[in-house]
């Protein structure tokens, strides 16, 4: 399917106050055409269930690997439009990723949520949302903003940084989901998670750049903080904290690395005042109209999981 803007809603949905996706969506009228598509969306709201244990490894290395996180059936599905999506907006304006404006990273296309309605079922899905409170133990999560990530045979390493630098979020509740839209090997550009560091005060507080890379490099070398790659199958996903020191690997191999990263936050959590340029910067784009103090609740920001505990 070719997506346009034409499938932009005229006017966006106001999702600020109230849970989204799932009921009384679903389940949908069984007689509607395209039933295939309803229950795989419809599917997007059942649980993955996650154990203490889990949550409590999370809340410790600050990072965790989730197998199975999408169906076969779901990647089958949302991958080519996420790709086609972020393809088509390549062809009409640059979202390359540099660092320094030199070696290409990787092409990201942000909030992919508005561009599609069926997109967004994905990007909504309650199940990821849930994870994302449960690991976090917090009773609601908001989105953030999505980031589709693509990095292409050749695309340069990831130089180490903390996201929550560029984050204008007052709370330390903050994840992000990587969700692997094919398979990926460590040579395809795999995330580097260095453990622990979302809770130490060793890293100053940087933009990404090759002199972040030098510095936190070196230590991380110096204190033997030990540093985790995995790699995914097509449907699974890490979670990191946005605390959390990572990086990503080069892509040496021939194929291309596609990935859906969607960002999660307490509910409740306020703006904090933006303390430089970067965090300003985000704050007009992913909390628009929101100033300083106030709830991180925005027309972009809708409560994609709420425990009814
Ligand atoms: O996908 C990558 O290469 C890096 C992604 C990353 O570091 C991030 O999204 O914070």
């Amino acid at each position: 399917m070719r997506l346009t803007d034409a499938r932009i809603p005229p006017i966006l949905p106001d999702f600020s106050g109230e849970r989204v996706g799932g009921s009384p969506l679903c389940p949908r009228d069984p007689l509607e055409e395209d039933l295939a598509m309803e229950i795989i969306s419809c599917d997007l709201e059942k649980p993955y269930a996650i154990t203490s244990d889990q949550s409590a490894q999370f809340r410790r290395d600050g990072h965790i690997l989730l197998r199975g996180v999408a169906s076969a059936e779901e990647i089958e599905m949302y991958r080519p439009l996420i790709t086609g999506l972020v393809d088509e907006l390549a062809g009409s304006r640059s979202l390359q990723v540099k660092v320094d404006d030199t070696n290409p990273l990787f092409i990201q296309a942000t909030n992919v949520w508005l561009k599609s309605e069926t997109i967004r079922e994905f990007i909504f899905a309650r199940r990821f949302a849930r994870i994302a409170a449960e690991l976090m133990a917090v009773r609601g999560v908001r989105l953030y903003h999505d980031q589709a990530l693509i990095k292409e045979p050749g695309g340069y390493a990831t130089p180490w940084h903390k996201d929550h630098y560029y984050w204008p979020l007052a709370t330390h509740h903050t994840v992000k989901m990587w969700l692997a839209l094919t398979d990926i090997q460590v040579d395809m550009g795999a995330m580097r998670f260095a453990t622990g560091t979302h809770r130490s005060g060793m890293f100053p507080e940087i933009p990404i750049s090759y002199d972040s890379q030098e510095l936190f490099d070196r230590i991380v070398h110096d204190h033997k903080i030990p540093v985790v790659s995995y790699s995914m199958k097509a449907g699974d996903a890490s979670f990191h904290s946005g605390d959390l020191l990572h990086a990503a690997l080069a892509n040496t191999s021939m194929q291309r690395r596609e990935v859906i990263a969607i960002i999660y936050y307490d509910d409740g959590a306020r703006v904090m005042k933006p303390n430089h340029e970067h965090r300003r910067i985000d704050m007009e784009e992913y909390l628009p109209g929101l100033t300083t103090g106030d709830l991180a609740a925005s027309a972009l920001n809708p409560l994609l999981y709420e425990s009814d505990h």
